[in-house]
């Protein structure tokens, strides 16, 4: 399997319902004002970006009280299910899908969506400080941006008002890289699953360029399934990208972010990216422009900018 598509599909997710903090729903914005869709198209791509910048306050519910701990479930679900036909829409096209986020709920969507064209052949690498993989019992703070993979993999049983989510990623086909922060419950859910996962130790451990190699040889031993890389900001230390709702100390460094991008570029596999979790509102302009520009390189990364 060799993707190399020509054309990046765009969808924008300016969606914050996953989690309490405002902002979040202005990332799109911040990446497409900072000149993404012109950087792309300068790596040689077509940028397919016919849905414009998508609206999701008219999919907010009128009352969404929580399901058990779950926060504005109803909300996040239409959201998601929203991104998931866009996401569908671009794979199918043999585009390479670009979700720009938003905060990290939205995966439910972009993974579903890709899931949809590939089936049983698409392999995950989550980048991220979180294993964002709690269930609706397991969940401390409610939010369901700490809790998409359990519903993309069907470790989560009691997922109404989710109808229309079906599991859609076997947890061995998942691998997590740059964890710091994980909950107790999930812990225990990583453990029993036996799910792959290079914490920032592993990095520190073996250095980024093994972590990756080791991530790809056990995903895809022969370099042949398709690649979803859902890269979470918060996944580098806050002196890179500061600007995050939930940033913890000690992450990726801005080098060891794009090498893990680059290396998957490389791979000729990648079929989507999400990019999420960029809070333009918190912190100052410094702030905001560091965290921007590497989201933005990021991407660019992704998409091959630093081969020779
Ligand atoms: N594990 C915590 C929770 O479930 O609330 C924190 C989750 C943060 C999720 C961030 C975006 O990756
Ligand atoms: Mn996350
Ligand atoms: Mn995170
Ligand atoms: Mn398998």
């Amino acid at each position: 399997f060799i993707s190399e598509p020509h054309t990046v599909g765009v969808v924008t997710v300016p969606f914050s319902g996953g989690q309490p903090k405002g902002g979040v729903d202005a990332g799109p914005i911040e990446l497409l004002r900072f000149g993404i869709l012109d950087q792309i198209k300068g790596l040689g791509y077509k940028v397919d970006f016919s849905d414009g910048v998508d609206q999701y306050s008219s999919l907010k519910p009128k009352s969404d009280p929580d399901v058990g701990k779950m926060k504005k479930p109803r909300f996040v679900s239409s959201a998601c299910e929203k991104v998931k036909g866009q996401v569908e829409g671009h794979c199918k096209q043999g585009s390479l899908a670009l979700t720009l986020g938003g905060d990290h709920s939205i995966a439910m969507g972009t993974i579903s969506g890709s899931a949809a064209k590939y089936g049983d052949q698409l392999r995950v690498i989550w980048v991220d400080a979180h294993a964002d993989i709690n269930t609706p019992e397991s969940t401390e703070s409610g939010n369901l941006h700490g809790c998409p993979l359990s519903f993309i993999t069907g470790i989560a049983k009691n997922v109404a008002p989710f109808e229309w989510l079906t599991p859609c990623l076997k947890p061995e086909h998942l691998v997590y890289i740059g964890l710091r922060d994980v909950d107790a419950g999930e812990k225990k859910i990583l453990r029993e699953h036996g799910i792959r996962a290079y914490s920032m130790h592993e990095v520190d451990k073996y250095g980024i360029s093994k972590v990756v190699e080791m991530a790809l040889e056990y995903l895809s031993p022969s370099n042949d399934n398709p690649i979803h890389l859902s890269f979470d900001v918060d996944a580098l230390d806050p002196s890179v990208a500061p600007s995050t709702g939930t940033p913890v100390r000690g992450g990726l460094t801005f080098r060891e972010g794009h090498y893990i991008c680059e290396a998957i570029h490389e791979t000729g596999c990648l079929v989507a990216m999400d990019l999420v979790e960029v809070n333009p509102l918190l912190g100052d302009q410094t702030n905001l422009y560091q965290t921007v520009t590497v989201g933005c390189s990021l991407v660019r990364c992704a998409l091959g900018e630093t081969l020779l």
